[in-house]
């Protein structure tokens, strides 16, 4: 057997807005560093797209990768599943939310591994057919602390994971303690989902295709834990070993 290659990982970009500086409302192509030090630690090349709106230079982009990490972000438009705006949704950019739609269609059609975080479930789910709840005020039922505010590597909150899951496999545990900061989650899932994580209050942590080879999806931030918790380090060492075990075209 030959030596795998270094598999390339897309990191979905985001847009920065500049608050103030030089150039208030200037906008720069980003990601969170933490994301490329942990495709790097576990063998990746990690290669930033940046958003745009061209379906052909996302064809193009995806065609040049092995393995898709739909990151975080802001929220998503609520007119993705159909719905009005309620009072608290947050920030929105929906030329994100198309970004992402066409990189999911580019990296299904390549079968490709994808691995989605915090926005990224969220988003997977809305591709595939699922609703939000647009602020968990929304839920009908008090939620524990899912805006732990500050200290990204610290864990805040149980999840219990499915024992029949790929999540299950990774983290080698059915109860687990994430970080949290998001304020919306997955409502009614997405066709060809099912569900593989949920905190104790039932709000949904973790989720992946039922067909698809490798689609994870996760409410935490593995990216920013990496470091300090195996199970997290692992999600992205499993997920980088399956993009780089495709076949080269
Ligand atoms: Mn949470």
């Amino acid at each position: 057997m030959g030596k795998k290659k270094k598999p390339v990982i897309g990191i979905a970009g985001n847009v920065l807005k500049d608050s103030g500086g030089m150039f208030p409302g200037y906008r720069r192509s980003y990601v969170n560093e933490d994301y490329n030090m942990a495709v790097i630690q576990n063998g990746g090349v990690p290669f930033i797209i940046p958003v745009s709106q061209s379906d052909e230079v996302i064809e193009k982009q995806v065609s040049m990768i092995d393995g898709l990490i739909i990151s975080g972000g802001s929220d998503i438009s609520s007119l993705e599943y159909e719905e009005e705006p309620l009072p608290l949704l947050g920030d929105i950019l929906p030329e994100r939310d198309y970004f992402d739609r066409k990189l999911l269609d580019a990296a299904i059609k390549r079968q490709i591994p994808i691995l989605g975080i915090c926005r990224g479930i969220q988003f997977i789910n809305v591709y595939h057919g699922g609703t939000l709840y647009q602020d968990h005020s929304y839920y009908g039922k008090d939620v524990i602390r899912h805006w732990q505010g500050h200290d990204p590597d610290v864990k805040t909150h149980h999840v219990h994971l499915e024992k029949e899951s790929k999540l299950y496999d990774i983290y080698k545990d059915e109860d687990i303690i994430v970080n949290s900061f998001h304020h919306q989650s997955v409502k009614d899932l997405g066709k060809g989902l099912k569900i593989t994580g949920k905190s104790k209050d039932g709000i949904i942590e973790g989720v992946e295709s039922i067909d698809y080879p490798f689609m994870v999806a996760v409410q935490w931030h593995p990216e920013m834990l990496f470091r300090t918790d195996e199970g997290s380090n692992r999600l992205f060492k499993i997920f980088i070993e399956k993009s780089s075990e495709r076949e080269e075209s």
